[in-house]
């Protein structure tokens, strides 16, 4: 056994990955290695010294290491790379208190369907010189929380389990997978062992039976609608989705995941269901008798309620619907959506005179969800500030958010015409990720306008990456909403009729704050002060925080008076 670093990886002139015949020779440069051949560009996270032969191999590899200020941070932002690359992201973190912090970033990319490697160290496994310290069950406590969870025991393993972990991630439905590389075996020496390289892989298409099925529903219905669910935001689906739409012109709605999935002003968009019932777009949905719901899945809050008495249900998906007591389709178009669509799109182009018995709908849909954008007021109300973002936000620019009440308001009132431009959690709904998921996005897009739409609660629970994002140089602004509240749940609190209790904070003062990070900060003072601030702030560059006073009162009179009823 040998420890190897320092001793065959000498210096910094050795050749890139596994370069000039030289293997690797301990498990953690296999490691290395094995994420090197699957293209890994940058991993994310905070070491602890059981994955000081994985960071010395780091060292050598064409990797980038991009330390976080908290593991949960690096969790977010890896799956954000899935999210929206469809390539894994991959984090690491140390044992125990390390591994523990990764955990609502697995939670958030398991039903958030983000492909996403974790890789986690742990005390030696062929001796325990240090008893039970620090020593957690980590691949127990991540089995439920992602697709596979393995603790790599031999070295000749790895190579397999890399490769399997990838695909497992990759898969549909996509997710996190975790790796643990105890010390002792990261510092083993590695046997000759190739590495198991990536290869093209192509997913089956519908049969021709389920399409033939799928079409008669289509053309027998008298009040046809499309709805777009979460996988509908898949990276490479896009272009085939809009497609699809394009040519059988029947409207559209979309959950709150699925927003932007249709390229363009296609005429067709009805809304987004940020609610389950009775908000604007439900005048379409509850008249429909044909919903073709594209890649939906159930982590979403549900965007609307089947009942006995509903609509046709047809679910067209990667994977088979989960049934629910609120979602049980009558029929299924099971296999790569995209090209399935293509083929149901063929079976019907031209041939469906009732496509467009909804559109009529739209116009009063639309002209109520834009009612009082550009209110006068201060403290801002939601709709206006949702209307001054997308002023200054370019068609392809992201805005990420963390979750809040504000995020009903961005999930309705914000319109996106290219995909994967409104970032939003509503699976997990976690708060905190919304700082990090930006950061991701602007890493990866640095010529896009990036946008982070924080609460005061959810911004303080990540607000330390700002270190790690003013280090990496990113350009990003992040606006922070101040109520000094959990609005949101002071809102449910207030609609289900409790006392006004305990929701309520103290901030500081976010100018200093950003400041103090070394990044400008900016106050709104009034009621016009949003838009200009922010154009300034992306005219300028770098980080900048912008704290905007939000008055809350419109969530009680639009979402509970307005649409007549208090939701859950
Ligand atoms: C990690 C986490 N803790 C608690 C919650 C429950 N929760 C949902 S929204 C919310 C309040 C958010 O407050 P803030 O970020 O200030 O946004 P606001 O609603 O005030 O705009 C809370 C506590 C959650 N979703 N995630
Ligand atoms: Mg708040």
């Amino acid at each position: 056994m040998t420890k190897s670093s320092g001793t065959i990886l000498d210096g910094d002139s050795r050749p890139k990955g596994l370069g000039a015949g030289m293997g690797p020779s301990s498990g953690a440069q296999l490691l290395v290695a094995a994420l090197e051949g699957e293209g890994v560009k940058r991993i994310f996270g905070v070491p602890g010294e059981e994955n000081l032969d994985v960071v010395e191999a780091l060292r050598h590899s064409s990797i980038e290491l991009v330390l976080t200020r908290h593991e949960q941070a690096a969790a977010f932002m890896a799956a954000t790379h899935g999210r929206l690359t469809g390539e894994a992201g991959v984090c690491l973190a140390t044992l125990g208190p390390g591994a523990l912090n990764l955990t609502t970033g697995a939670a958030y990319a398991l039903l958030g369907a983000m492909p996403m490697v974790m890789i986690t160290g742990q005390k030696g496994v062929l001796s325990r010189k240090q008893a039970r310290f620090q020593i957690v069950d980590i691949v127990s406590t991540m089995t439920p929380l992602t697709k596979m969870a393995h603790r790599i025991v031999g070295n000749a393993t790895i190579p397999s389990l890399v490769r399997e972990a990838f695909r497992m991630a990759h898969q549909e439905r996509p997710g996190p997978v975790h790796l643990e590389l105890p010390e002792d075996v990261a510092a083993e020496e590695a046997p000759d062992v190739p590495l198991v390289p990536p290869h093209p892989t192509t997913l089956p298409v519908a049969h021709p039976a389920a399409l033939d099925r799928a079409a008669q529903l289509i053309r027998a219905a008298q009040y046809p609608l499309v709805m777009l669910g979460a996988a509908a935001s898949r990276p490479r689906l896009s272009a085939a989705l809009s497609d699809f739409v394009r040519r059988v012109q029947i409207p559209f709605f979309n959950t709150q995941m699925g927003k932007g999935s249709v390229a363009g002003g296609s005429g067709l968009y009805m809304g987004t269901a940020a609610l389950s019932a009775r908000d604007y777009v439900h005048d379409c949905v509850d008249r429909a008798d044909l919903i073709i719901s594209i890649g939906h899945d159930t982590v979403e809050k549900p965007p609307f309620l089947m009942g006995p008495d509903g609509p046709t249900v047809l679910h067209v998906g990667y994977i088979p619907a989960t049934v629910e007591e609120v979602y049980f389709p009558h029929a299924e178009l099971i296999g790569d959506i995209g090209p399935s669509l293509a083929l149901l799109a063929e079976r019907l182009e031209g041939n469906l005179p009732r496509a467009g018995a909804l559109l009529p709908l739209r116009d009063s849909i639309l002209a109520h969800i834009a009612a009082r954008a550009t209110e006068h007021r201060y403290p801002l109300t939601p709709q206006r500030i949702v209307h001054d973002v997308r002023q200054v936000m370019p068609e392809d620019g992201i805005v990420c958010l963390d979750n809040g009440m504000y995020k009903i308001w961005f999930a309705r009132n914000y319109r996106t015409r290219v995909a994967n431009t409104l970032l939003l959690d509503n699976a997990l709904a976690t708060m905190g990720a919304g700082l990090p998921s930006a950061m991701m996005a602007s890493m990866l897009y640095p010529d896009r306008r990036v946008l982070a739409v924080c609460g005061d609660g959810g911004f303080m629970m990540s607000s330390q990456e700002l270190e790690t994002a003013v280090r990496l140089g990113l350009n990003l602004v992040v606006l922070i909403l101040e109520d000094n509240a959990y609005g949101m749940i002071r809102w449910k609190q207030a609609a289900d009729g409790f006392a006004d209790f305990g929701m309520t904070f103290g901030n500081p003062d976010f100018v200093t704050y950003a400041s103090a990070y070394g990044m400008k900060g900016t106050r709104v003072a009034d009621a016009d002060g949003l838009a200009p601030a922010l154009e300034a702030a992306f005219a300028a560059g770098g980080m900048h925080l912008v704290a905007v006073p939000v008055d809350y009162s419109e969530n009680m009179r639009v979402l509970v008076e307005e649409l007549g009823r208090v939701r859950k």
